[in-house]
């Protein structure tokens, strides 16, 4: 089974944190890519030309991160990353979603600040950023009596996707201070962020 990646992609650092849970890595060739460069193998799996896309045993490819994380937590060894304890049912789901919201409004983002400065729109960087900030509010009010839990059996979902998208505001969106305005969050995710899975996908190592 073949993953395609790229190591600043924080979408697949998301496969990669659940495939690791799940025990897949040593079933998997890693395929590092830069989507923008349009390598013909990405191109000939995804016709979207993104990454993460998995292709399975079977030839059919999985086009985005979510499938990909869904297809690892339905079939690998570890517990269901979605089933938190001591919360309502879908409250996984729940969360895995705001934390993605927040990497699609920090990724678009991200791309708008590097076009020439004619060609950004304040308009859409203003909806960007406050989508950002509302969204970091749910996202401390929702960790209140959360304990992380950083061991690889252990992990939820939301340790993964909360830890990945608010690296990736500090790794790419570093203005945005965002610790500085919530910091009860910034301490529950600093222990996450410095596990040897989190330092193993760093994007500032790439
Ligand atoms: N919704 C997709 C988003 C994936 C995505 O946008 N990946 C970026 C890298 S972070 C990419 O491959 N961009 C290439 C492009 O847009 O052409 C997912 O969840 O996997």
């Amino acid at each position: 089974m073949q993953l395609f990646y790229s190591p600043t992609s924080p979408y697949a650092r998301n496969t990669l944190l659940v495939a690791r849970h799940h025990q897949w890595l040593d079933r998997l060739t890693l395929e590092m890519v830069n989507p923008l460069d349009d390598p013909r193998p990405l191109r000939e799996a995804n016709p979207l030309g993104k990454v993460p896309s998995l292709v399975l045993d079977d030839g059919r490819a999985l086009f985005d991160s979510t499938s990909i994380i869904h297809y690892f937590n339905h079939s690998g060894k570890g517990r269901d990353l979605f089933n938190l304890a001591d919360a309502p049912e879908f409250e996984g789901q729940r969360l895995y979603g705001l934390a993605l919201g927040v990497l699609d409004h920090g990724v678009a983002w991200r791309l708008e600040s590097v076009r020439p400065e004619n060609e950004q729109s304040a308009h859409w960087q203003q909806r960007r950023r406050r989508g950002i900030e509302e969204a970091l509010a749910c996202m401390e009010q929702s960790i209140h009596g959360r304990v992380p839990h950083i061991d690889v059996e252990n992990i939820s979902i939301v340790e993964i996707a909360f830890g990945v998208s608010l690296d990736y505001l500090d790794f790419r969106l570093g203005f945005l201070n965002w610790a500085d305005r919530y910091p009860a969050l910034a301490d529950w995710v600093r222990p996450i962020l410095s596990s040897d899975a989190f330092c193993e996908t760093d994007p500032r190592k790439a």
